[in-house]
């Protein structure tokens, strides 16, 4: 890409997300989850408000530079980075074992259930939690808690899928955000109401804030 587009696009986007009020925090905090295929998670996490950026990648194994067709005993993951004065680590992981099935030892460690603690406090956060979450459910948690040791990104065509796979808006976007469309907060939180997640009203202010191409917002709106 020319210099000049690079620029236009980035300004383009820095417009775009102030539009819509998702301006980055200056400070992010950063969590990683295994909660089976990394497509879902991705637009769960993406709708949340509070969370900025959203990626898909591989953790939890020792094989070096997993990829999806050599993933070693690594497990499909995703990273968030969220506005810690919106979102507790807690309030992350309240959602994040609502979104799966927790109680069940996945068949495959590519699925694993697993939380990956960026450092002491979130690792004993997420046992104590898990111990919380099995005395109120009354069953055993499947999910294990480890450090994280590496993530390595996923290729681009796992990044924000649900949204990639959205005729014509994923192309469009993709084309409007260039190198900057993994990193989005509005691609993060478009991704997530592509799959259904978010409420109505939150949807709704989110799309009246955006100046989107014409094709774009119908097709936005005729889904959500
Ligand atoms: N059931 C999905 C899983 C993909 S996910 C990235 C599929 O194979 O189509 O593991």
């Amino acid at each position: 890409m020319a210099d000049s587009n690079a620029s236009r696009t980035a300004s383009t986007i820095q417009s775009l997300e102030r539009d819509a009020g998702t301006v980055p925090p200056s400070e992010t905090a950063t969590a990683t989850f295994g909660a089976g295929c990394f497509w879902g998670p991705d637009a769960r996490f993406g709708a949340l408000e509070g969370v900025v950026r959203t990626r898909v990648g591989y953790a939890g194994g020792t094989t070096p530079e997993p990829s999806y067709y050599a993933l070693g005993d690594h497990t499909e993951v995703v990273q968030l980075e969220y506005d810690p004065d919106e979102l507790s680590y807690e309030d992350l992981l309240e959602t994040y074992w609502s979104t799966h099935d927790w109680a069940s030892t996945a068949p495959k460690r590519q699925y694993r259930s697993i939380v990956l603690a960026h450092d002491d406090d979130q690792y004993e956060t997420a046992v104590r939690r898990r111990t919380a979450l099995e005395d109120r459910a009354g069953r055993s948690a499947a999910t294990d808690v480890e450090q994280l040791e590496s993530f390595t990104r996923a290729e681009e065509y796992h990044q924000k899928y649900e949204l990639r796979s959205t005729p014509v808006v994923g192309d469009e976007l993709e084309a409007l955000y260039g190198d900057a469309f993994v990193d989005s907060t509005v691609v993060a939180r478009l991704n997530g109401f592509a799959a259904g997640h978010g409420d109505p009203a939150q949807r709704d202010e989110l799309l009246a804030a955006l100046d989107l191409p014409p094709t774009v917002r119908m097709e936005l709106r005729r889904r959500f």
